[in-house]
């Protein structure tokens, strides 16, 4: 097999560019991805940076000696297990995973009726879904850095968007986006583009990937499917509106101004199949001006579709063809781009160009030029289009003008410089913007830096999301871990400094300085409506059928020492933990009735179950919270 690089190196810049990958390469793409596995680690990989030892630049380490705090929280997407995870960095210990989409066992997400409620139910009370796939997950900013309010993250299968409040680290809201299918790209506004006294987030701005009927009866012409890109509000969680658009979206970003959001599209073709979906030799970038989109909802000049009331705008090329008062910009990139990032300073979006080995670097100013009618053709907005290497997906920065791509084929991160790539770009052939390679393991996805998108991002450590971890744990079987390397980005060159086997499968993360968040470590009694807050308020209370029964946790001992209910009762429980102490969780479990969830200091949590067969069951303390954690029990007398 021929060097990759090589041959890249070789081609000269202007016809390089329309070298891009077809069809047949995507055999090669497999073959590449199964080359790899027979790769050994020490394999002679042709990268400058790869083996290079740490301590010959020692800046940062991931090591933390016992009882030593992180520095940075990171947010990690939990994938197929539809929560969202906290870690610690640089260690990368995995602090909490909050749910989110999907039913989770420790908390009781999914059984409680406060999670139900965020989670949504059908009429019979039972979860509507209980499987989830989260891509994105982003959080709340003000005056370009992270603002501790909240994080966003999708679920692609659903179309469902949650909000964790960043002070409980809890999930409080799920909307789902109505006639969106595939809803994949995710990012918060991080001003608002008219008023300048809002310097904070309040839209988040969600990409539909796939195309389909709008409304979504039943037809075979693909041609006529469509996607919407929509804006939720960030407080009331609601869908402000949608754009109408041609092709589809995948990642999103949004500009320090507020005044455009971004997202790249591999499918301009419109395609149902591969073949077709990679059949142009460019595909776009589409900004949308949100001011405008904004204004034409104001006016009335929006549809609605189906039975959503959310306005719809028209987003489209033929209803945007003049600049002055166009809703859109579609910005030619080329083959089926992956990834839009803005870089923090400001300045440019970058995308990768996936099925192309360049990167496209997009200037803002130029795109709000051409809005004003004072650019007259929107490839003027391109400042570079430059040759990084093979499968380009995701960027990083580091706040001293340089870029950090992951070659998903190369299996390497390319570090570039996006100054001299568009000096490179502008003819001077001499401007040397690739500043080095290094190898991961294996085949890399989402790659994020700490602070790396906010124009606070400090260029310390970087973290790759390896899709591929192949032979770098222990065998499992052939399910295995996926690999979250850590690099010190702080030189000249990467430095490679620890692996982490995640479950599958994360994609996206953000990493963020610890100070930058205020957890709180106990809830308010207040915070719960229906919290009981003196244990004399504890019984049973019946209503015919249905019973309500009120308990409060202190430990080492529930408020009821034992309850009576009925056979066949909808029993409804609510247990309030007085405990005030930080840490002192309890947990609540009836054998034989599928219930078991905790509440942490001052929370309310309420389940709801028929009661079984007549018989004893011991409802017990499932978190251990005491010396006499075991004893923590009371009896549920079920009476025929
Ligand atoms: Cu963010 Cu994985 Cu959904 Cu790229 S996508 S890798
Ligand atoms: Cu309460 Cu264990
Ligand atoms: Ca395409």
């Amino acid at each position: 097999m021929k060097d990759k690089k090589t041959v890249i190196d070789t081609v000269p810049a202007g016809m390089a560019r329309r070298r891009f990958i077809n069809t047949a390469a995507l055999t090669g793409l497999t073959l590449g991805v199964a080359a790899c596995a027979e790769k050994k680690p020490e394999g002679g990989a042709p990268a400058t940076a790869g083996s290079a030892p740490a301590a010959a630049h020692g800046a940062n380490s991931t090591h933390l000696k016992p009882g030593e705090l992180d520095s940075y929280y990171g947010l990690w997407s939990g994938g197929h297990t539809g929560d969202m995870r906290v870690l610690g960095l640089p260690s990368g210990r995995e602090l909490l995973r909050i749910p989110c989409f999907v039913p989770d066992a420790l908390v009781g997400w999914g059984h409680t009726n406060e999670s139900k409620k965020v989670m949504g139910t059908k009429p019979d009370g039972s979860l509507r879904y209980t499987v989830g796939d989260t891509h994105h997950t982003h959080a709340s900013y003000k005056d370009g850095n992270y603002d501790g309010r909240y994080a966003w993250i999708n679920d692609k299968i659903n179309s469902r968007i949650a909000r964790i409040r960043l002070d409980y680290f809890v999930c409080d809201k799920i909307t789902q986006l109505p006639n969106v299918q595939g809803f994949h790209g995710i990012f918060p506004d991080k001003r608002d583009p008219v008023d300048p006294a809002i310097n904070y987030t309040t839209r988040v701005f969600c990409g539909g990937e796939f195309a389909i009927p709008l409304p979504n009866a039943g037809t075979e012409d693909a041609s006529k499917y469509r996607s919407l890109f929509s804006c939720v509000d960030a407080e009331t969680m609601q869908v402000r509106w949608q754009v109408l658009i041609d092709g589809n979206c995948d990642l999103v970003a949004t500009s320090y101004d507020g005044k455009l959001a971004a997202s790249n599209q591999y499918n301009t073709e419109m395609g149902a199949k591969y073949e077709d979906m990679m059949s142009a030799e460019r595909d776009a970038c589409i900004f949308f001006n949100i001011a405008r989109i904004e204004e034409a909802v104001k006016a009335g000049k929006f549809k609605t579709v189906g039975s959503s009331k959310v306005p719809v705008v028209n987003g489209t090329h033929a209803a945007n063809k003049d600049p002055k008062t166009a809703l859109t910009a579609y910005v030619s990139v080329p083959k089926n781009p992956h990834g839009v990032n803005a870089s923090p300073d400001q300045k440019y979006f970058i995308c990768a160009g996936k099925l192309s080995p360049t990167a496209t670097v997009i200037e803002l100013a130029k795109v709000l030029e051409w809005f004003d009618g004072k650019l007259e053709k929107l490839d003027g907005a391109i400042a570079a289009e430059v040759e990084i290497g093979l499968g380009p997906l995701h960027t990083a920065f580091d706040g001293r003008g340089n870029a950090y791509t992951t070659l998903f084929l190369d299996s390497q991160v390319v570090k570039w410089n996006v100054e001299k790539a568009i000096a490179f770009h502008k003819g001077d052939k001499n401007a040397k913007y690739v500043v080095d390679r290094l190898d991961v393991q294996y085949q890399p996805g989402h790659i994020n830096g700490s602070q790396s998108e906010t124009i606070a991002a400090d260029g310390k450590y970087l973290a790759v999301g390896c899709k591929f971890s192949k032979d770098r744990f222990l065998p499992v079987g052939p399910l295995h871990a996926e690999n979250e390397q850590i690099i010190d980005m702080s030189g000249e060159k990467m430095v490679l400094l620890a692996d982490h086997p995640v479950r599958g499968e994360p994609h996206d993360f953000i990493i963020f300085k610890r100070d930058l968040v205020k957890p709180k470590q106990v809830y308010a009694l207040d915070d719960f409506p229906n919290a009981i807050k003196d244990p004399k308020e504890s019984g049973v209370f019946r209503q015919g059928k249905k019973v309500t029964v009120k308990m409060t946790s202190q430990a080492p001992a529930f408020s009821l020492r034992e309850f009576k209910v009925k056979k066949g009762d909808e029993v409804t429980l609510i247990l309030t933990n007085l405990d005030k102490i930080e840490d002192l969780t309890h947990g609540f479990a009836i054998p034989n009735h599928d219930v078991n969830f905790i509440v942490n200091p001052q929370e309310t949590a309420s389940v709801t179950f028929t009661a079984g067969e007549p018989g004893v069951y011991w409802c017990y303390c499932t978190h251990f919270c005491h010396a006499l954690h075991l004893e923590m029990r009371t009896r549920m007398i079920v009476e025929a």
